[in-house]
């Protein structure tokens, strides 16, 4: 009796042995880009000799963090312990040290350039042993570059021969939240919020692999809230709360940040008034700050949306935008705190929407304290799938900005299909404002990036396998925005897939197409904003309610009988003339203009003759034929990779494509039909037509869309 219920326990505890292990090797995605899975038997052996010992000259708590990293990351890939040691005693040490520290004095280290965050990994002789330096001036220094080298071993790089030196471009790295008190998430497609406020202060294990996987690229910044902000974010409540994630991140070099409300001062602080002139409204924000510091010592600051979408500001009492920042600059200053003050408003009139933001704050040049930075968005409309780069890059002179950029994809799909978005934000990044001068491109005026997050609570973080790639890519551009998108698609792979050559061409062949497919099935030739208003999914260019013009696709696309697209150029708008002169003439210009702004800026008939000797109508066509075209090849390229990737994620993603190729098929036939139906043109041969009448498309209706998981 006692031995067979014993035999049951042990078979039981087997039994349960088994699932928990099954479950942790479970291919669900929630190890990101940081798997540290053990390298093959024969080159582990090289790696070892590079690696017999590990020697800490660091101290606090954030070297724990670092170390912990370097013995977790070693000891996954080269399969065995590694031994930590008081000193460098034997050849293959990994010796972490900051760079005051005495001991390295002997080797002249230039280590100034690397300020605080920057690092250094050189492999050098050491009391006379072969070791490997990691090398900064604080332990977040250290920790980059502990990340740093495991990158290169889950790489399979040699690390024997290590001269790298590494700086981020910009102080501030950041990741926006919009996440709700209430656990939803603005346009998140990712479950709810990753923060749970009712159990916070109560730490959960997630918020420490959140701040991981943020240090592993570079991150070191959180808005917690929505730019929406409810103004309890500020209440004692949850500033505690807000302080616990504080304490969780600060090993990891991560700052937090909150978006607060303008009118703050009413809704919680009892005042009658949020001018930012009156000297109540300062002290209540003097105040608040202080009593934040107090709470979270190294506390970043404050984001701020105002006088946009309906966002309480300090228009509301004719004051500029310049005056409501600095009032809350004035009491983050004596504590080190920013402002990030955001660039996107626009009314809703028919003025072209394209040009508001540009027209209201530039004017302000200058006018900002020097603790504010304003928060630009990529582009002058709204994180379309492509737009041309924002004026005010390169051209607010005295005044610091942040490149804000879209991870969630609210206009990009959504959690269907796979769009990698380097490609867009490189794109930008590199375009060339003329600003002061010609050559000085967007990345080159900026003091900050800011992603909207795409994380939530599902167990991949992201939604998709390769929504992760969007948050990794992010974080490696806000660290080295010179970075090309192919180079980060590559390394991602290699981290999140596989190394085997076999794999990683398709894949990042596959990942460099995906946003070129969704622009082409989209929005081409430069149209934007055709998706359905509020829910930005699926087409609606025949949309046209005059009383909300800039929420309508026929505002921008403004299609008719005779012709499509913007008219941005003296004739139209002139938001031209916002951009340095050689760029506005380039972008005016037909000759001149590339194709893929040409209807941002021109409008032009149905028959115009295109470079490629088409009319605009059959290159039109054609573009979305590509979309169609190119979404069927990342299927195929997909199934082409299915040898080398686990059958979990490989088949996911398989349904995500062919979910995309799908929807390329809605947007492809539901555009086409409304543009034909205006044109009267044929459609150019060999291209078929819509599958539905145009009708069919008009019933159909988000949120009740085909195959769209919610
Ligand atoms: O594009 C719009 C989004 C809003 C968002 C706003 C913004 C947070 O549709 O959901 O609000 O941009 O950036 O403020």
């Amino acid at each position: 009796m006692r031995d067979s219920s014993h035999r049951f326990r042990l078979v039981a505890a087997g039994v349960i042995l088994l699932l928990v292990a099954a479950a942790a090797w479970a291919e669900d995605g929630h190890r990101l880009w940081l798997r540290y899975d053990p390298v093959e038997a024969l080159l582990r052996q090289q790696y070892k000799r590079t690696a017999s010992e590990i020697v800490v000259d660091a101290r606090g708590a954030s070297a724990t963090v670092v170390e912990a990293e370097l013995e977790r990351g070693l000891s996954a890939l080269l399969a065995g312990e590694i031994p930590f040691r008081p000193q460098v005693d034997r050849d293959g040490a990994v010796l972490l040290a900051l760079a005051n520290d005495p001991k390295l004095q002997s080797l002249h280290l230039a280590t100034g350039d690397l300020g605080r965050e920057g690092f250094l990994l050189r492999s050098a002789r050491f009391h006379g042993h072969s070791a490997t330096l990691i090398v900064a001036n604080s332990n977040n220094g250290l920790l980059y570059g502990v990340f740093a080298l495991l990158r290169r071993v889950q790489m399979r790089e040699p690390v024997d021969q290590l001269n790298l030196r590494s700086a981020p471009a910009y102080p501030l790295r950041m990741l926006d939240h919009w996440d709700n008190l209430d656990g939803s998430v603005e346009r998140g497609y990712t479950g709810r919020s990753i923060w749970n406020w009712g159990s916070l202060p109560k730490i959960d294990q997630r918020y420490v692999d959140y701040a991981r996987a943020n240090a592993s690229i570079g991150i070191n910044a959180a808005v917690l809230n929505n730019v929406n902000a409810d103004p309890k974010v500020l209440t004692p409540e949850y500033l505690q709360k807000a302080a616990a994630l504080a304490d969780t991140f600060r090993p990891y070099g991560i700052r937090v940040f909150l978006s607060v409300r303008f009118s703050s001062p009413i809704e919680i602080g009892g005042l009658k008034t949020a001018d930012p002139l009156d000297p109540a409204v300062a002290a209540w924000w003097r105040h608040k700050t202080d009593e934040i510091y107090r709470l979270i010592p190294d506390f970043g600051g404050f984001l701020v949306k105002a006088n946009s979408e309906g966002q309480p500001g300090p228009q509301d009492y004719h004051r500029t935008h310049a005056d409501g920042a600095n009032v809350i600059a004035d009491a983050l200053r004596p504590h080190g705190g920013t402002v990030l003050w955001r660039a996107f408003v626009y009314g809703n009139s028919a003025e072209d929407r394209a040009k508001q933001a540009y027209d209201e704050f530039h004017p302000l040049d200058g006018k900002f304290r020097d603790n504010v930075i304003l928060q630009v968005k990529n582009g002058p409309i709204d994180f379309q799938p492509r737009e041309p780069f924002h004026p005010l890059f390169g051209q607010m002179l005295r005044t610091r900005v942040a490149l804000e950029a879209q991870i969630t994809r609210e206009y990009v799909g959504q959690n269907t299909g796979v769009a990698y978005l380097a490609p867009m934000w490189t794109e930008v990044l590199d375009a060339d404002t003329c600003s002061p001068s010609c050559g000085t491109a967007v990345s080159a005026t900026l003091s900050a990036m800011a992603g909207v997050s795409n994380v939530g609570s599902d167990r991949d973080w992201t939604g998709t396998n390769f929504d992760q790639a969007n948050w990794y890519a992010f974080g490696r551009l806000a660290w080295n925005p010179r970075l090309s998108a192919q180079q980060i698609a590559s390394e991602w792979t290699r981290l999140t897939w596989s190394n085997d050559p076999r794999a990683v061409k398709p894949i990042v062949s596959m990942m460099m197409e995906s946003r070129k497919a969704v622009v082409n099935f989209m929005t081409p030739l430069g149209l934007a904003h055709q998706m359905a208003t509020d829910y930005h999914y699926g087409p609606a260019p025949w949309v046209c309610d005059l009383k909300q013009p800039s929420w309508n696709p026929c505002y921008y696309n403004r299609a008719d009988a005779n012709g499509i697209g913007f008219d941005r150029t003296k004739s139209g708008s002139d938001a031209v003339a916002q951009y340095a002169p050689p760029v506005g003439a380039r972008f005016a210009n037909l000759a001149a203009v590339p194709d893929k702004y040409l209807l941002w800026f021109h409008h032009l008939p149905w028959t115009y003759r295109m470079r490629s000797g088409r009319t605009l109508w059959d290159e039109l066509v054609g573009h979305y034929d590509a979309g169609v075209a190119e979404a069927a090849g990342m299927s195929r390229t997909w199934v082409s990779a299915r040898p080398y990737v686990d059958a979990e994620r490989w088949g996911a993603v398989a349904s995500d494509l062919s979910r995309e190729l799908g929807e390329a098929r809605w947007w492809r036939d539901a555009s086409i039909a409304y543009f034909q139906s205006l044109s009267k043109l044929p459609l150019p041969a060999g291209s078929p037509a819509p599958a539905h009448p145009l009708s069919y498309y008009e019933a159909i209706r988000p949120p009740n869309l085909p195959g769209q998981r919610r």
